[in-house]
């Protein structure tokens, strides 16, 4: 017996397991080295999404199916190595969701957290709890768990955004619950821009004190991001692995801005090579600005704004800049830190 062997077999532990199997039991060391193995294995795979591709997809199913109809016009991004399973990695579920102008995609709420990461098109809102935000290209938007939301577009052109869903981490845990608002959108209670006001401006309403998990703030948008990561770029501390990376808090606590998804923007300047960096987080990302290369292993990917890849689990990446490059991030990493099992390492 050991962690990474299996004991042979012979007639009569075959009998034996026989038995067990009727008694729904099985023997552990016929499995142990395939459940406790000594590094991750996952089926994620590293994968790119060209942009281009996606977009033309997404524009035809526009001529298929409504919003409305459709509840959400999604096209789920499906991991190679785990198809047929609405995954992106092993914890997390991503799509690219099209609102055509004119369109409403109907109010719902549901456990599952979301966010939206806006890819493509300005203008579109979305109504989270009452208020609406207008979203634009880089702005990252939250949906905390069990928050009436409805999306719309007032705008004159298509909307495209990144959906990052909890969706596997709340089916692991048997945890799903939804429901229909019963009206295409809810009303809008509370004036646009409020939260961002509120809780945006380093300055707290007096008293407050928070209300659930996710941050107050539900609209980071793009050009507050982009100048702090341009503000910090005068000083040239770059982290070896990440060039200047900026993770989004909740600015109740500092935690992540998300319980269950953790969100990061990073800029990479024009000829930057990164050092070597895997971690147990599998990591999303979305190309906000510039070219580049990035390694996954023995993957070679070459992305350009607009893409989305996917790293897995403990694979080893390097991140390399062509021009100056924006990279947004999300991953399941503060899920694994708090429950103890995250794991990074830095060099070759
Ligand atoms: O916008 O509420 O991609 O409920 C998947 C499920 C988006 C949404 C998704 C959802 C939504």
């Amino acid at each position: 017996m050991s962690l990474t062997e299996k004991p042979a077999t012979s007639p009569e532990r075959d009998a034996y397991y026989k038995k067990l199997d009727e008694r729904s039991m099985s023997a552990l060391w016929n499995v142990l080295s395939d459940i406790i193995t000594p590094t991750p294995r996952s089926g994620c795979q590293p994968f790119k999404w060209d942009y281009d591709e996606a977009r033309e997809l997404l524009m035809e199913s526009g001529g298929l199916i409504t919003a409305k109809e459709a509840e959400r016009r999604v096209l789920i991004l499906e991991n190679p190595g785990l198809r047929g399973q609405s995954r992106i990695t092993t914890s997390l579920y991503a799509g690219l969701q099209l609102v055509l102008p004119g369109e409403v995609a109907p109010a719902h709420r549901h456990s599952q957290s979301a966010l939206r990461f806006v890819v493509d098109g300005d203008g579109a809102y979305t109504n989270v709890a009452g208020e609406r935000t207008l979203m634009h290209e880089g702005d990252f938007v939250i949906t905390p768990p069990w928050a009436w939301h409805d999306h719309g577009n007032e705008s004159d052109r298509p909307m495209v955004w990144l959906d990052g869903l909890d969706i596997p981490m709340a089916s692991f845990f048997d945890a799903s619950f939804a429901e229909g608002y019963g009206a295409e959108s809810q009303p809008e209670s509370i004036p646009r821009g409020d939260s961002l006001a509120r809780y945006g401006s380093n300055l707290m309403p007096f008293g407050y004190e928070q209300q659930g998990l996710a941050s107050p703030i539900f609209n980071y948008p793009y050009d507050r991001t982009r100048e702090a990561l341009e503000q910090m770029r005068l000083r040239n501390e770059w982290d070896p692995c990440h060039g200047l990376k900026m993770r989004y808090v909740n600015p109740l606590n500092g935690d992540d801005a998300m319980p269950t998804i953790s969100t990061a923007m990073q800029l990479l300047p024009k000829g930057l090579v990164t050092d070597v960096y895997r971690a147990t987080d599998a990591t999303v990302f979305s190309v906000v600005e510039g070219h580049g290369r990035t390694t996954v292993g023995d993957t070679v990917i070459e992305w350009k704004p607009k893409d989305l890849f996917v790293v897995p689990s403990w694979a080893p990446v390097v991140h390399q800049a062509h021009d100056d490059a924006v990279l947004f991030g999300f991953s399941d990493r503060g899920v694994q830190q708090k429950l103890g099992f995250w794991r990074e390492h830095r060099g070759g």
